[in-house]
């Protein structure tokens, strides 16, 4: 079998389309050496001491998890020294980080969530890595977070590892959506499926219906037409799916189509939602617009939204394109 690793890939997107800077190429390549670390650890589990609680919390008042932490300091370390950064920014830390003096400065910033379905750690469930690169604004020196606030329709690449069965990494230069499994073996990745695209069809949901009560009418409204099955306005049964690990979710949408959503609702009236908008919805509705799906805070689309602060949230609506379209038209006045 003549396989395509994750570098010639990349070379040959700056080589023979030009559609990427050699040091995007190579900030790519150190992210992805990075998720290649925290699989080895997540693979270890308790034998690593990798389970159980940091003892801290996150910006956003959430316990962390050992292995956010570890995860969070293994993209840290892996991408402070090579040049291609300005910044970086991540869910578990509070201001961005900023690259030292000693080493040089490049032009990009990197925002992650370092582990993502962190409730899943400990069960030995899929958990993933979701990051996005955005570019420094020019004229720019000193990055504060202020740059960081950029439209994700901005960003020059993004992607997810997902630590399941297998290792993979998705990932889009704004060039189609690519998949690389790890070989666990060499440490190499390999390109398993180019150009993914999300069927715009789907008979599958995914929503933590465990909150239905405090959704609001649009969002009950297409859930209670879809549970209605094959004798209700939808007239076919659908089936309903949560890991409860974005990544994992997401990633299932990419192979086999499906909605997934995250709504706002009245448990938090002035928290749009749970999910974090630059570095969880920002990339993962880039990759799934790449993929021909469609991403919505149920009224705008995700990708046009201008961010107000770093860690804010959004309500999240994403896959099939024809779903996302229905239920973003219920949010309509
Ligand atoms: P995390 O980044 O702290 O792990 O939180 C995000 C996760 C998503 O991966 C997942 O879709 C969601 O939270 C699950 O939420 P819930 O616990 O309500 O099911
Ligand atoms: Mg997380």
């Amino acid at each position: 079998m003549n396989r395509i690793s994750l570098t010639q890939y990349l070379v040959e997107k700056q080589r023979e389309k030009g559609l990427i800077p050699g040091e995007l190429r190579m900030l790519l390549e150190v992210v992805a050496r990075a998720c290649k670390r925290i699989s080895y650890g997540v693979g270890k589990g308790a034998l690593g001491g990798m389970l159980g609680e940091a003892g801290s919390e996150n910006v956003q008042g959430e316990s962390q998890k050992k292995l956010d932490v570890i995860a969070n300091e293994t993209l840290l370390e892996a991408n402070l020294w090579g040049g291609h950064l300005a910044a970086m920014a991540s869910e578990e830390m509070d201001h961005p980080h900023a690259i030292p003096n000693r080493y040089p400065m490049g032009e990009f910033l990197l925002l992650f969530d370092p582990l993502d379905g962190s409730s899943n750690i400990d069960v030995n469930v899929s958990i993933g890595t979701i990051f996005s690169v955005l570019r420094l604004p020019e004229g720019v020196s000193d990055p504060l977070e202020e740059h960081f606030l950029q439209p994700g329709h901005r960003q020059i690449a993004a992607g997810y590892a997902v630590y399941g069965p297998s290792t993979l990494l998705v990932l889009t230069v704004g060039d189609g959506v690519a998949c690389f499994t790890l070989e666990r073996e060499t440490g190499s990745w390999w390109l398993s499926e180019d150009r993914m695209q999300i069927t715009p069809e789907t008979g599958e949901f995914a929503i933590n219906a465990s909150n239905m009560r405090h959704w609001q009418p649009p969002v009950r409204r297409y859930i209670d037409e879809l549970l209605a099955g094959r004798t209700g306005p939808r007239g076919r049964d659908y089936n309903m799916r949560w890991v409860a690990s974005m990544v994992a979710d997401v990633h299932r949408i990419l192979i086999r189509g499906g909605i997934f959503m995250y709504p706002a609702d009245a448990r938090e009236p002035d928290k749009p939602g749970k999910l974090r908008l630059l570095y969880e919805a920002n990339p993962m509705s880039f990759l799934v617009e790449q993929a021909g799906g469609a991403a919505t805070n149920g009224r705008t689309r995700i990708l046009d939204l201008q961010p107000t602060s770093l860690h804010e949230r959004v309500a999240v609506f994403m896959g099939s394109r024809t779903e996302v379209e229905r239920v973003t038209g219920y949010h309509q006045p």
